[in-house]
């Protein structure tokens, strides 16, 4: 679902804007609104982690969110903040959101 273009637009090194580390927790934070954003984040391997996923009015699928590899599944409210607490992540995983029918969908990757 990502292009080539989406892959090349940071170094693996440096962290997204929407990923944060506050007293040894990295947050990273993603908006569920017609689809998620950004699609893809650079994200820190061996830390605690938390993905807070933002809603705004938000009346589409993609607030009906899957973590396959997580098997996890929830409908997010329509506006506020889910705070899904993740397992640290190991350097060269991927993580993968996706809306329940699979359209839409959102990448972290952990380095
Ligand atoms: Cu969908």
């Amino acid at each position: 679902m990502l292009t080539n273009k989406d892959s090349s637009q940071a170094s693996v090194q440096e962290l997204s804007e929407n990923v944060s580390v506050i007293d040894g927790t990295q947050f990273i934070d993603i908006r569920a609104k017609g689809g998620y954003s950004p699609r893809l984040t650079y994200a820190g391997a061996n830390i605690p982690t938390v993905l807070r996923v933002e809603t705004t009015n938000t009346f589409d699928c993609s607030s009906s969110l899957v973590i396959p590899s997580m098997k996890y599944r929830t409908n997010l409210a329509a506006s506020g903040v889910t705070e899904i607490e993740l397992p640290s992540q190991k350097a060269g995983s991927k993580l993968n959101g996706l809306c329940s029918m699979g359209m839409y969908g959102f990448e972290v990757r952990f380095n």
